[in-house]
């Protein structure tokens, strides 16, 4: 009998043989890089509790609720020794982003968010990726996340050799910038664990902290999530604080500006992932355009991709917010007045805002 097929034999040499499979699977199947580490995450435990001690993890209470299971795997899930990190790439072609974030008519979407929502791809991949882990070696525990609130990404993927986290707080990897996706599995195979990432490699660049449009940079390393767009735009449930509107210019989901100055993206590969591809046109869409969608529109547009849990209200907040920051242009009045009325005092809020300013 050849050794894989002896599942619970775990010498050094089968367990070795078994990493080595993992890395060929986790290609196949769409990762550009896969990483081992062990469960101790310091110090990135120690900085995470400070960020949360500090507040400036603002209104994402998820972020407080799971105590230690974020920072102690062993705690979320009981009998984990290993935690194996992916990578996926998510940059496609399409509208040049500097030329839609200084047109500020058009719409400027994240670039993780125009094609399919990775969540769900990169579950699936996941969870793959784990059968054929589990026919290899039937028993073993494993269990996939992505984006989960209780798992600490950046720090598990700076363990298991995957990067350095920059100032901009991004995983950042010499050959591929910052523009992927983190995932993991959780696992109780004692696979052998690769050297952690060594070092920070921004040097003396604050291109990141410097460009910021809301000065969201407490200090190097530390975002107060409070005062940056993407938790604006995606995260806040209520009101944008009016200080804060201004600066989001034409930014109506997330905010890229951090990672496109990065010297690093150079060399970020681009996906060839055809779910990422941008969607309905929304890496270049007008803002006029996409604010007459009524809620069916957006549901029947949106739905599979990032942006539809945010609701059709709080689009609405958003492209009220980028259209204030417009050109009073005819079309731009005209479309937030259509929108004067909306039953939601949200939008009804954001719109008079809007419509005040472009009075000016
Ligand atoms: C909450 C959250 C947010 C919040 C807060 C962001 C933040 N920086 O904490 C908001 C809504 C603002 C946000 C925004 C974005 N996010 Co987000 N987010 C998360 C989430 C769910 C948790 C992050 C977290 O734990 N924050 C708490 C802080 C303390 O942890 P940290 O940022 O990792 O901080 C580390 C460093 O700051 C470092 N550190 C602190 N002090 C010091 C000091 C020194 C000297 C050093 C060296 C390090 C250091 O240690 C900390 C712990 O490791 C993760 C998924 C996950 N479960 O991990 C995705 C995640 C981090 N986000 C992701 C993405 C893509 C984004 C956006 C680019 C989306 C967009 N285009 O709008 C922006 C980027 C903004 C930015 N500059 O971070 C990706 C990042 C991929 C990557 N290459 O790093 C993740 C991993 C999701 C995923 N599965 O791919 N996000
Ligand atoms: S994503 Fe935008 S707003 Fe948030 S920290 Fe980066 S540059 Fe600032």
């Amino acid at each position: 009998m050849p050794e894989h097929d002896t599942p619970h034999h775990d010498s050094p040499a089968a367990l070795a043989a078994l990493a080595g499979a993992i890395r060929d699977w986790a290609r196949e199947l769409g990762f550009q890089a896969l990483g081992i580490c062990a469960t101790t995450l310091a110090p990135h435990d120690r900085r995470l509790q400070e960020w949360v001690d500090a507040g400036l993890h603002g209104d994402m209470d998820y972020m407080e609720r799971h105590g230690e299971k974020r920072w102690r795997p062993e705690a979320l899930v009981p009998g984990t020794l290993r935690l194996i990190s992916v990578r996926m790439d998510y940059r496609h072609d399409g509208a040049e982003p500097l030329a839609v974030l200084q047109d500020p008519e058009r719409a400027y979407v994240s670039r993780y968010a125009l094609g399919r929502d990775y969540h769900k791809l990169m579950r699936a991949r996941l969870a793959r990726l784990a059968e054929r882990i589990a026919e290899r070696r039937p028993g073993s525990a494993l269990r996939a996340f992505v984006d989960s609130a209780p798992v600490l990404e950046r720090g598990v993927a700076q363990k298991a050799g995957l990067g350095w986290i920059g100032k901009n707080t991004l995983l950042i990897h010499p050959r591929a910038g910052s523009w992927f996706f983190l995932g993991e599995i959780y696992t109780d195979i004692p696979l052998p664990v690769d050297a952690e990432f060594g070092g920070v490699h921004c040097g003396s660049c604050t291109a990141c902290l410097d460009v910021c449009p809301t000065r969201a940079f407490v200090a190097p390393f530390v975002l107060d999530a409070r005062r940056c767009i993407s938790y604006l735009t995606i995260e806040l449930h209520g009101a944008i604080p009016v200080e804060l509107r201004a600066p989001i210019g034409n930014r109506v989901f997330g905010c890229d500006d951090c990672q496109l100055v990065c010297p690093w993206n150079k060399f970020a590969q681009h996906s060839g992932e055809s779910d990422f591809r941008p969607r309905h046109g929304l890496d270049d869409a007008a803002l006029v355009a996409l604010f007459s969608w009524s809620a069916e529109e957006f549901g029947e547009r949106l739905a599979g991709t990032p942006l539809y849990r945010l609701g059709h209200e709080r689009w609405l907040r958003n492209l009220a917010v980028a259209l204030g920051n417009g050109p009073p242009s005819d079309a731009a009045r005209a479309a937030l007045a259509a929108r004067a009325g909306h039953p939601s005092e949200l939008v009804r809020e954001h719109v008079a805002w809007a419509i005040a300013r472009l009075a000016r």
